[in-house]
């Protein structure tokens, strides 16, 4: 009989790439042995997916175009008279590398975070980005992921020496994929509207409106706008203008907190500076619009309080505005009770998330002011919480396309003009005078004061 049947070659643990032939081979040490196959637990056929031959002692099968289902172990019984051998090998199918999802050109305001997403079909690689063919690292600015199989880029706060072409470059041992796209961040290149941030500008709008004599005094400005828009800010803001240092008006919501901070109908005076006088106009501030019926100031009291029908220190009271019958209603009022601009400040950061309901209780009151002939502006303020390159430089204000889309989103939603929204940042947490935020201050004050007394010459006065 001579030496017990015994393998020679052992099949060998094979990883293919899908779509190519894997073959397993077996050596045995006697002649005219036989062979059956085994994938798992299911015997092998032969057919035009496998194909088992001999050869003498050799014993081969053949899977022609693998695929990921063809995986798992494999074992070959070889058998001779009643003896019986055995090989087991794991065949691994790799896919090639290839992307399964790209990204795509992005354009991109200044300020805007932009984010390119890219994936492949394994885990087994490793990817570096580059930015016009520069290798792109880590930064404050700059920030790169990989998730499994998913390979994320983060531009934070982008800016305009952030356009170019970026490319994710995938790699596992030699294979490569590339996956590439442009990115253009628009900044303007020049102001579209044009201001000057200096000292004489300042100084000079400011002698304007403290010089100013006007057909009626005071004139009266309203504020109205959703909860926490900053109307009570603005009013500060105006007195710290005026007064050359920063004062606590203890007027705004420190906390900015769920409910409206202003809750009664007062009227603020603004004093000159070194002096005792005030400036020729007063400013008046309502309890924060909300969407809902019962909750925020009543639109009803607006148009009260625009025809000089509300007492000072009235309550807003949101379900029941105030009746004709009201002690705090004023029957007879005079000229300069009557609101003389309207003006409605909307948050930049928040114009997208409010609702169609805000809108519409805004555009009625409104309308409403139009059918009056009362002039109106808007103010946006926080323009610092919209837009990163504005907060790091207010002198951006008119060159980034962020605030001018946020000015076009108060534009289209309340239907008044681009020539009358002004974006102002208010005092609101520093401790020093700011050139730039009183110049964008004192422009739109001069705007809306020039709206009242331009109505109050042609309405008022007769
Ligand atoms: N970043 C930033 N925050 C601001 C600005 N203006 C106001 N705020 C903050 O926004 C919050 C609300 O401001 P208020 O002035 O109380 O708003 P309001 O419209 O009077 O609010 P209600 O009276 O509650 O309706 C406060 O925490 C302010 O500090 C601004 O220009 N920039
Ligand atoms: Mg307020």
């Amino acid at each position: 009989m001579g030496a017990a049947l015994s393998v020679e070659q052992k099949l060998q643990d094979t990883v293919q790439f899908a779509g190519n032939e894997v073959t397993l081979t077996c050596r045995v040490n006697k002649d005219g042995a036989s062979a059956r196959w085994w994938h798992g637990d299911v015997e092998v056929q032969n057919n035009n997916k496998f194909s088992m031959v001999q050869d003498g002692m050799k014993f081969v099968l053949r899977i022609r175009n693998v695929q990921r289902s063809e995986e798992g172990f494999y074992k070959i019984k070889v058998k001779y008279y009643n003896e019986e051998v055995e090989s087991t090998a794991m065949v691994t199918v790799k896919e090639n590398l290839r992307v399964s999802r790209t990204f795509q050109d992005v354009k991109a305001s200044a300020g805007q975070e932009v984010i390119l997403k890219c994936e492949v079909n394994r885990e087994d690689v490793t990817a570096e980005w580059k930015k016009d063919d520069k290798l792109l690292t880590e930064g404050r600015n700059v920030v790169m992921e990989q998730r499994g199989k998913e390979f994320i880029l983060k531009i934070k706060h982008a800016q305009k020496s952030d356009t170019g072409f970026y490319t994710c470059l995938v790699k596992s041992g030699s294979e490569e994929v590339k996956i590439s796209a442009e990115v253009a961040v628009e900044e303007f290149d020049r102001e579209w509207r044009s201001i000057n941030f200096n000292p004489q500008t300042r100084n000079k709008l400011e002698a304007e409106l403290t010089q100013l004599r006007p057909q009626l005094e005071p004139l009266r400005i309203l504020l109205y706008g959703p909860i926490g828009s900053g109307k009570s800010s603005f009013i500060n803001s105006i007195d710290i203008v005026f007064k050359g240092k920063i004062s606590t008006g203890a007027l705004a919501d420190a906390a900015g907190a769920g409910i409206s901070f202003t809750r009664r109908f007062q009227t603020h005076k603004i004093e000159k500076k070194n002096t005792s006088e005030f400036l020729p106009f007063v400013l008046n501030d309502v309890m924060g619009l909300e969407d809902e019926k019962s909750k925020g100031v009543h639109p009803d009291d607006i148009m009260s309080i625009l025809k000089g029908h509300v007492k000072e220190n009235y309550l807003f009271e949101p379900s029941a505005p105030l009746s004709e019958e009201d002690p705090d209603y004023k029957r007879d009022p005079s000229p300069t009770d009557k609101v003389h601009c309207l003006v409605c400040l909307l948050p930049a950061d928040k114009i997208s998330f409010l609702t169609d309901d805000i809108f519409a209780k805004m555009r009625s009151i409104r309308e409403q002011a139009s059918d009056m002939g009362i002039p109106q502006v808007v103010v946006m303020t926080k323009p610092d919480m919209a837009c990163q390159v504005v907060k790091s430089d207010l002198r951006k204000i008119y060159y980034s396309m962020k605030i001018k889309e946020k000015m076009q989103e108060c534009s289209n939603r309340l239907g008044v003009p681009m020539n009358c929204i002004f974006p102002v940042k208010n005092y609101h947490e520093v401790t020093e005078l700011v050139l730039e935020v009183d110049v964008l201050i004192l422009k739109a004050l001069s705007t809306i004061i020039h709206f009242a007394n331009d109505y109050a010459r042609q309405h008022v006065v007769r």
